[in-house]
């Protein structure tokens, strides 16, 4: 994505003045980071924004929203009825109904939608849809578009990109850190936030039971016969159990990837009546395209899919399935 589209971005939501701007359900430090630096980077200019989420933010999360940008879509409703929104920002996700089924309804009807995103898109309905595939995070496009509009960072911009990219490079080590990354995140750091800070006040806040979850989920976890393909499964009842929230099994399948032999790692988790499948690669196995065959999609290194799960639906079967397929795939693409 050249220069000319961050100008053609910054042209269009300099248009208008009432924003939303909001992200995909469930989400993660990426989609809140970008969404927080970004409202608060057009407030600057004196611009009328909200972030309006499906959920309210999660504690942990607070200390990224200093300015408390971020209201659940419920709380948004009751308290700025009047608000006229003309332009709805959508960022971290390419679809709409990924935004959750309130959210989805409620940002429907308005004519102005634009999406700002890093993941692989069809390009239908091209044109409101500014995507970077080449971006490490969506927190790395947010922070090239609050350059083109001109607005110098500071500490409170700079740390939610910064935990944005953090995150979503699984601390740079995926094949999408690129020089620009590393340019962005020097401009981030002359601001003076602190690399330990950021970095333990989003991996190093981890509750007990997030720890005993963990160790549960891997302790069970399996691979085929080779080792290429490892995973791990977690359902309802352990959330329930562990008394620990879907966001914060995230990374779960990171630890995965230290294994010798492994090419794909694989989660699946349990959700509302569905089952979200993530894959990870070291970026050598394409998992997008593993992900788009399951139905779903994503980044070479980072995919996923759902699987709806209906009443009585068993559950393994669903898991057996997939790395058959996932087996099948790796051994068509050695030929
Ligand atoms: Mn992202």
């Amino acid at each position: 994505m050249g220069e000319d589209i961050y100008q053609s971005l910054k042209d269009t939501i300099l248009k208008y003045n009432n924003i939303i701007i909001t992200t995909h359900i469930v989400p993660d430090a990426d989609g809140l980071g970008s969404q927080i630096s970004l409202c608060m980077a057009l407030r600057k200019l004196g611009k009328n924004v909200h972030c309006v989420n499906e959920e309210a933010l999660l504690d942990r999360y607070e200390y990224l929203d200093p300015e408390k940008t971020i209201l659940s879509l419920e709380k948004f409703l009751k308290t700025h009825k009047e608000f006229k929104t003309e332009l709805v920002i959508i960022v971290d996700t390419n679809k709409n109904s990924r935004t959750g089924l309130k959210m989805s309804q409620f940002i429907s009807p308005f004519a102005n939608i634009i999406y700002i995103d890093h993941h692989p898109y069809d390009r239908k309905n091209f044109g409101q849809h500014f995507i970077d595939v080449a971006a490490a995070a969506t927190g790395q496009i947010i922070g090239s578009l609050i350059k083109t509009l001109g607005i110098p960072f500071d500490q409170k911009l700079a740390l939610p990109l910064y935990t944005a990219i953090l995150i979503d490079t699984n601390t740079f080590r995926y094949p999408t850190v690129s020089s620009n990354t590393h340019t962005l995140i020097a401009e981030l750091l002359e601001t003076g936030i602190r690399t330990t800070k950021a970095y333990n006040d989003i991996y190093g806040a981890k509750k007990l039971h997030h720890m005993h979850l963990l160790g549960h989920i891997l302790k069970n976890c399996q691979t085929n016969k080779d080792n290429s393909i490892a995973w791990i499964c977690i359902n309802k009842e352990e959330f329930d159990q562990y008394k620990t929230d879907l966001e914060d099994t995230h990374a779960y399948i990171n630890n995965l990837l230290v294994l010798e032999e492994v090419k794909i790692a694989c989660m699946f988790r349990e959700e509302d009546k569905r089952i979200k499948l993530s894959l990870r690669s070291h970026g050598d196995v394409d998992v997008g395209e593993i992900a788009q065959e399951l139905g779903g999609g994503g980044h070479a290194h980072s995919a996923a899919t759902v699987f709806e799960l209906p009443p009585g639906h068993d559950k393994q079967k669903i898991i057996e399935n997939s790395i058959k397929k996932i087996e099948e795939y790796l051994i068509n693409s050695k030929n």
